[in-house]
C-alpha cells in the first residue's frame, strides 16, 4: 500500500523531520514560510494530510475545497485557534494537537516572564548593554517581590496547573484560579490553590494575574479596559497563551497610565507584527513566541503529531483529536 502523502508547512526538528520522512510520503516546507490560502487550497487537494503550525491561518477560505484528498490537519502545537475547526469538520478533515508535552516548558517560560517583569531584568539588560550603568545604588531599577505573592491563574488546563505548582511550590505564592467550568476541589488542593466566583472576581485579589486559556473568539479580549482597571495598581499580567486574549491598546494605555505595574507578553495579537503602542512601552517584557523553544519539548511536539497521524492512518482513534 502507497504510504500516506503528508505535507509538513514548515521545518521541524531533523529527528522528527527523519522519522517523518521513513513513515510517510512526506514533503518539507521549502521555504520555511507560513502558507498562503492558494497553497493551502492546493495541499488539500494533493496531500493526505497537511501539518500546520500556529503560523498557518486556516480559514473556511483556505478551506473552501470541493472534495479534498486531505482527511487529517495534524498540528504542531496545542493552541488550535488558528483553524476554523467547524470548516475542517464540514470538509471530513480531523484535527488533532499536541496538548502535554509542552506543558512543564511552557509554564517555565511563563515563571521567567513574570520574574522579569517583576525583577525589571529587561531593562537592567537593555540599560547595561548600552554601556548606562553607572554602578550599584541602593534605589536602582528596584523591582517587586514576587515571594508570597498571590497570584492569578486563567485557565487552569495543564499550563495553568504547571505554572501554579511553580509558583507555588518554587516561590510561596497563593494561587487563585479562573477556569470556565469548576475544579474538582482535590485538583485544586494540589496547587494550594482556590478558584473564583469569575474573572471580575479574580482580578482585584492579585499581585500576578496569568493567562493559560485558549485563544480564538470566544476569548478575544478577555482582558480589556475594563478589566485591567479591576487589577491592582502594583499588579503585572503576564501572557503566554494567545495575543488575541488581549486588547493590546488597552493594555498599552494602562501601562502608559500606570494603573497597573507592569506586563510580559509572549504572544501577539497579529504576531510577528507587534503594535507600536506596545513597543512604546519602556518596562513590557516581550519574548517571540518562545512558549514551547527547547529542544526537547519542540522534538516531543513532532513525535506526538507522529502518533496522531499513525493512529489516524491505521483506523485507530488518533490520540490528540480535537473535534
Ligand atoms: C507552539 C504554542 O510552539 O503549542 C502552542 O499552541 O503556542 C507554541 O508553543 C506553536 O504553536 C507551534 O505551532
Amino acid at each position: 500500500m502507497a504510504k500516506p502523502r503528508v505535507l509538513v508547512t514548515r521545518r521541524w526538528p531533523d529527528a522528527v523531520e527523519a522519522r517523518l520522512a521513513e513513515e510517510f510520503d512526506a514533503v518539507f516546507s521549502e521555504h520555511d514560510r507560513p502558507l498562503d490560502t492558494g497553497a493551502f487550497r492546493e495541499a488539500f487537494r494533493d496531500f493526505d494530510a497537511v501539518l500546520p503550525t500556529v503560523t498557518d491561518r486556516i480559514d473556511a477560505g483556505a478551506l473552501d475545497v470541493d472534495a479534498p484528498r486531505c482527511r487529517i490537519l495534524a498540528n504542531y502545537g496545542v493552541g488550535f485557534s488558528h483553524i476554523d475547526i467547524p470548516a475542517a469538520s464540514a470538509r471530513g478533515m480531523v484535527v488533532t494537537n499536541t496538548p502535554d508535552v509542552l506543558s512543564e516548558c511552557t509554564a517555565d517560560l511563563a515563571m521567567t516572564l513574570l520574574l522579569m517583569a517583576a525583577r525589571r531584568a529587561g531593562e537592567g539588560e537593555r540599560e547595561l548593554r548600552a554601556g548606562a550603568w553607572t554602578g550599584w545604588r541602593p534605589t536602582h531599577l528596584v523591582g517587586t517581590r514576587v515571594s508570597g505573592k498571590t497570584l492569578g491563574i486563567v485557565g487552569f488546563g495543564r499550563i495553568g496547573q504547571e505554572m501554579a505548582r511553580r509558583a507555588h511550590f518554587g516561590f510561596g505564592m497563593d494561587i487563585v484560579v479562573h477556569n470556565r467550568s469548576r475544579i474538582a476541589p482535590e485538583t485544586l488542593a494540589r496547587f494550594g490553590a482556590r478558584q473564583a466566583e469569575s474573572l471580575d472576581d479574580l482580578l482585584p485579589r492579585c499581585d500576578f494575574v496569568s493567562l493559560h486559556c485558549p485563544g480564538g473568539a470566544e476569548n478575544r479580549h478577555l482582558i480589556d479596559a475594563r478589566r485591567l482597571a479591576l487589577m491592582r495598581p502594583g499588579a503585572f499580567l503576564v501572557n503566554t497563551a494567545r495575543g488575541e486574549v488581549i486588547a493590546e491598546r488597552d493594555l498599552a494605555e494602562a501601562l502608559t497610565r500606570k494603573t497597573i505595574a507592569g506586563a510580559a507578553l509572549d504572544v501577539f495579537d497579529g504576531e510577528p507584527a507587534i503594535a507600536p503602542e506596545l513597543l512604546a512601552c519602556e518596562g513590557l517584557v516581550m519574548l517571540p513566541h518562545l512558549g514551547s523553544a527547547t529542544a526537547e519539548t519542540r522534538n516531543d511536539m513532532g513525535f506526538r503529531v507522529l502518533d496522531n497521524l499513525r493512529a489516524f492512518f491505521e483506523g485507530r482513534p488518533p490520540p490528540d483529536r480535537v473535534t
